[in-house]
């Protein structure tokens, strides 16, 4: 049901309905939270709100522009006050369509002239408008309203201004004939009785809508009896807000401190709740691409660098200069270009010299006699939900992480160059079998890990290999939670100490797990001699690594 469809409702129901002032975004939601049936947008609380007075000091824009705020942030309808429709009949036609727009359900219109006051400032001294000039501006907003539900209530001031019950009845009778969808009498009297009055003689020709803000110790059902169609608690927001920080101002003032007033006032995961920043989040996992990026990354850079000789006599080989930054920090520098800040090191051969500069650092002891899954095991709790591995002696182009993050239908990752196939000379671990080669002109091609060499066995050699891992695994969720328990059961066999990742991803192939394959060309080096060193120079200097 549209909005304007409700208020409709709300207006021709048998029974007496309610509904509050609010005058912004938090105050529409408030009052929807609070179980109302639709929002008052109260011309007062609504100057209020900006300090300034209730005689059209606010323009209609403003008054517009504040509307499009409270209807976005509730789905109950919106009644404006419109004070005199902040002009002629032409005014008047244009305000409904911009209401329309911003999905307001109805306006309601006073019989006074523009600039208006506040009823309750010398009301009785108010000129009335002209009836034939008010039907008009009635006529024209009905006339250009394109949705049909949409409310024009029709607002008699004339009990307020003093000409007495004949004159209102008159112009409520004009209004309704003018094709108002609704009557609001209003009354500054603190007893009901004029209000009651007008009801009884009115008869429930159109709608009757009453704000009770000055005979607010009438019981309700006192309105019910006389038939009333909607009460306007009119400015009950703005109050309560006056003097909550009223006190609230004093209490800190007084005190020069934050501690009584703390338990008084709403918690800021309140504001949170109220501003919806759960749906925020959620969406974020959706659509944005930084809050898909990995929550930590875990890099492996415990041992040596045996090939590297003397450039390794003091520092792991993940701290050796390329292009006069040390690998370890171009990587961590990449992690956090992608939003991940959580890094952490498996540090082993002189652990001492490793530059800690935003990342945590994590020791294998072992690191002599223990491979890659030890490392591993030792940073377990660094195994997080969503987790990158990388090898600490790694130089990649950009991209290749960027694209590992933005792959989400998979929950287990692995990076195969395939322009990497077995060379003379060239090592046979990390070598790896998939269940299609690299289709180039696919992106995200679905292919599955079938093995990947470890370096030690014979027998996958039945067929040339399509690729090469480069030392990058991605998992979330539950592929983390399979690393995880993989991890766990190796650590319990005899030769866990031996073991490195291949291992462990063709122990979760056996386990019959799928490792998703992400095929990239080259871009990649690592630094295994002297050789790879004086590439990876080049590479660093020629890309921005
Ligand atoms: C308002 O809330 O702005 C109203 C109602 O118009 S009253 O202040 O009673 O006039
Ligand atoms: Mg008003």
């Amino acid at each position: 049901m549209t909005k304007a469809a409700r208020l409709r409702q709300i207006l021709f129901s048998p029974q007496t309905e309610f509904i509050l002032e609010a005058h912004n975004g938090i105050s529409a939601r408030i009052v929807e939270e609070a179980g109302f049936a639709g929002i008052w947008g109260s011309g007062l609380a609504m100057s209020a709100q900006f300090a300034v007075r209730d005689n059209n000091e606010l323009s209609w824009t403003q008054v517009v522009d504040m509307l499009e705020f409270m209807s976005d942030a509730t789905s109950i309808p919106i009644l404006l006050d419109g004070d005199t429709g902040y002009g002629d009949f032409n005014n008047m036609r244009r305000l409904v369509r911009k209401l329309e727009q911003r999905d307001v359900a109805g306006v309601c219109i006073e019989d006074k002239l523009f600039p208006k006051t506040n009823s309750f400032i010398q009301g009785e001294r108010q000129p009335l408008a002209d009836i034939e000039e008010f039907c008009g501006k009635i006529k024209s907003g009905k006339d250009h309203q394109l949705d049909d539900n949409f409310s024009i209530v029709a607002r008699v001031e004339a009990l307020i201004a003093g000409w007495g019950l004949e004159e209102a009845l008159k112009r409520a009778e004009a209004y309704r004939l003018a094709g108002a969808d609704a009557i609001l009498m209003h009354s500054k009297k603190s007893r009901p009785d004029e209000i009651l009055a007008f009801a009884k003689e009115w008869d429930n020709r159109a709608p009757l809508v009453i704000v009770p803000t000055k005979y607010y110790s009438t019981p309700t059902d006192v309105f019910r009896e006389a038939g009333i169609s909607l009460v306007i608690w009119a400015n009950h927001m703005m109050r309560a807000n006056i003097t909550a920080m009223q006190s609230v101002s004093a209490e800190i003032f007084s005190s020069q401190s934050l501690i009584n007033s703390e338990g008084r006032i709403a918690s800021v995961s309140e504001i949170f709740r109220l501003q919806g920043a759960d749906e925020l989040l959620e969406a974020e996992k959706l659509y944005s691409r930084s809050s898909r990026a990995a929550g930590s990354a875990l890099i492996l850079a415990a041992s040596r660098g045996d090939n590297l000789d003397e450039l390794t006599t003091d520092r792991p080989k993940a701290m050796i200069p390329v292009a006069g930054k040390p690998v370890l920090r171009r990587l961590v520098e990449k992690f956090k270009r992608q939003g991940i800040n959580d890094i952490s090191v498996v540090a082993g051969y002189a652990h001492e010299a490793i530059d800690k500069g935003g990342l945590e650092l994590i020791l294998n002891p072992d690191w002599e006699t223990s491979g890659e899954l030890s490392s591993m095991l030792q940073a377990k709790e660094k195994i997080t939900d969503d987790w990158i591995l990388v090898y600490g002696d790694l130089l990649f182009r950009s991209y290749i992480l960027h694209n590992l993050l933005d792959w989400d239908s998979s929950d287990l990752i692995i990076v195969v160059d395939s322009s990497e196939i077995e060379q003379p000379g060239i090592s046979q671990k990390d070598l790896v079998w998939c269940s299609s080669p690299d289709n180039r002109a696919m992106y995200q091609q679905q292919v599955a890990l079938e093995h990947i060499s470890t370096g030690a066995e014979s027998g996958w050699k039945e067929r040339k290999a399509d690729g090469r891992w480069i030392g990058m695994l991605r998992s979330h969720g539950e592929g983390t939670k399979k690393i995880s328990t993989a991890l766990e059961t190796l650590s319990n066999t005899a030769n866990f100490t031996q073991l490195g990742l291949p291992d462990l991803l063709n122990f979760l192939i056996g386990q019959g797990e799928r490792v998703q394959v992400m095929y990239i060309n080259g871009h990649w080096l690592d630094l295994n001699n002297l050789a790879d060193l004086e590439r990876a120079n080049d590479f660093a200097q020629g890309y921005q690594t």
